[in-house]
């Protein structure tokens, strides 16, 4: 299958569950019929015609759309358009996302900081380990009594945040969330959700054993003396592009903040939730977690407002630290999701009693910045459990019952008959992640509803995720046809390897190009990508990206199997 650079057939180049609907998309206007083939034979299965042509509302190019949703016989296909070319090659069968959802977590071990990945576990990008951080020095914004500047703590673990090698409390945050909250959703499809890993055997699922590795650093960033929790471990500034091994900079603990702080009060007190009923295989693990969310809730209580602000940092301490800020200018979505996640903990109402859900006003999807949704998610999941006010959990499913029917709006209309891209905003950096997670928002609609409409939507937004997009592109590494050979990716650059570490979504198509590339070959907000290693700001990978690629992935193929 040589490619046609142009890529004039853009399809999930993965596949579809018989059942599924299937779409390709067809660039042009002059083709108006398709053949949908048997890969090993080339014999025709269907023939079919293509919808009427539609303008992209971004380009304005002109495509139509091949559905073949009729055919659902297990096997190896193309699309073939006659004068126009053939697809990439795709299956339709049962399971037919396990291998994208296991490398999608697998994706997070080659993200382990301070541990060796051997070949059994990581193959040809098996690494020496890096960062220790086992002498991690107090910056001076974060000093204290008794943890003067320059003390130094011990803070190993955890995952490089992306194609960095620092460690981000604020990210980590959204991204254990949304781990924790697969497990929690589908907690039995978790059980069989193998990822081969090191803890793989000892009968707890590989995605809280991954989480875990996480967690545990997590919990080295929470100020024994005052519960307060730093924003981020770091170098002042990037390491170069070499491996983790060959970095050698100080690392710091920089000020706490009220952001991460509860960032870090509602992981803790999921993990405590879910780790209680493991208890014979972590013991007192969940007991600390508890006491750990309750000791940073009440730092938060006494900083409600403390916004971390790098520019302003760096005018008062030394040395000057120029790596991702995660910065905020408003922690009350921290508030209601913290909240959120101590009342289900506790099942005390008194947690919920200063905060404000704003379940009226439409809800946002969730970003590293904006978690109020992940604390409306926990509220619905366990609203019988938990005896919740039903006035709140009704206007809460409402809420996300009406934002997943905006996202519906005019979907029969778009160019690639994705809820994605409808609008310019939706190529924000990271924009993978904004398909994915608009993906999880609807399979909670489903949820609610039972009404199949929803899967079918988010299923399109996986169907972008692995080709059906403007760039042609499969953005998760180590699939598809056209396939991301350069994310922006400290090991993937320096591993002497040519394919790049496996199972990372690329952060797709941003228009703002902060990067500066002169690789791109187009600023229209769907196209605005470069699979190129210097594009932090449409090829970098980084976890808060992933974890919603491996929900999503996930929750479809749990659904599929229900
Ligand atoms: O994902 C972050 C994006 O929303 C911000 O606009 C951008 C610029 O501040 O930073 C992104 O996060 C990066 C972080 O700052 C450092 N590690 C890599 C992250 C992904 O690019």
């Amino acid at each position: 299958f040589a490619q046609n650079s142009a890529e004039p057939i853009r399809l999930n180049q993965i596949g579809f569950y018989p059942n599924a609907q299937k779409i390709a998309i067809v660039i042009g206007e002059k083709q108006t019929v398709f053949e949908l083939k048997e890969a090993s034979s080339g014999k025709t299965v269907l023939k079919g015609k293509l919808s009427e042509p539609r303008t992209n509302q971004h380009s304005g190019k002109i495509s139509r759309i091949a559905d073949f949703s009729s055919v659902r016989k297990a096997g190896k296909y193309f699309i073939e358009v006659p004068a126009l070319g053939k697809s990439a090659p795709f299956e339709i069968k049962e399971k037919v996302y396990k291998e994208v959802a296991a490398a999608s977590l697998k994706g997070f071990y080659y993200q382990r900081v301070s541990t060796d990945l051997p070949e059994k576990f990581a193959g040809k990008w098996a690494r020496p380990a890096g960062h220790p951080d086992n002498k991690v020095l107090i910056h001076a914004s974060a000093a204290s009594e008794s943890r003067p500047e320059n003390a130094v703590i011990s803070s190993p673990k955890g995952w490089y945040d992306a194609g960095d090698y620092n460690k981000y409390i604020v990210n980590s945050g959204i991204t254990i969330g949304t781990l924790l909250s697969l497990y929690e959703d589908y907690p039995s499809f978790c059980e069989n959700f193998m990822t081969n890993i090191p803890e793989s055997n000892n009968g707890v699922p590989d995605v809280l054993d991954e989480a875990l590795w996480n967690l545990r650093w997590m919990l080295t960033m929470q100020d024994p003396a005052d519960g307060g929790v730093y924003h981020k471990l770091t170098n002042p500034r990037f390491d170069g592009m070499i491996m983790p091994d060959a970095c050698k900079n100080p690392r710091y603990v920089v000020q706490k903040g009220t952001a991460a702080t509860l960032d870090f009060v509602a992981v803790m007190a999921q993990s405590a939730r879910i780790l209680k009923n493991f208890e014979n295989k972590f013991p007192g693990l969940s007991d600390s977690c508890v006491t750990a969310a309750v000791k940073g809730w009440e730092w938060a209580k006494k900083n409600p407002a403390v916004l971390y602000n790098q520019d302003e940092m760096n005018k008062k301490f030394d040395p000057d630290v120029v790596t991702g800020a995660y910065g905020d200018r408003d922690a009350k979505d921290e508030w209601i999701w913290a909240a959120a996640e101590m009342y289900a903990l506790t099942k005390k109402p008194d947690y919920l009693k200063d905060i404000n859900f704003n379940a009226d006003q439409p809800m946002p999807l969730p970003t590293w910045s904006q978690v109020k949704t992940l604390g409306y998610y926990t509220m619905i999941r366990f609203a019988d459990e938990l005896k919740t006010d039903p006035a709140l959990t009704n206007s809460l499913k409402k809420n996300i019952i009406s934002f997943a029917d905006n996202l519906l709006v005019d979907l029969e209309k778009q160019p690639y008959h994705t809820v994605m891209g409808k609008t310019a905003r939706d190529y924000s950096w990271g924009s993978s992640s904004v398909a994915a997670n608009q993906g999880i928002a609807l399979l909670y609609a489903f949820k609610q509803t039972k009404n199949p409409k929803y899967v079918q939507a988010a299923q399109g937004n996986l169907d972008y995720l692995l080709g059906r997009n403007a760039t042609g592109y499969c953005f998760l590494t180590g699939f598809g046809s056209k396939r991301v050979m350069h994310p922006h990716h400290r090991p993937s650059v320096a591993d002497g390897i040519a394919d790049p570490v496996p199972g990372l979504l690329s952060g797709g198509p941003n228009p703002a190009q902060q990067d500066k590339c002169t690789t791109y070959t187009s600023k229209f907000a769907d196209e605005s990508f470069t699979d190129d290693d210097c594009s932090y700001a449409s090829n970098e990978i980084s976890i808060n990206w992933n974890a919603p690629m491996v929900y999503l992935s996930a929750a479809l193929e749990a659904l599929s199997e229900m």
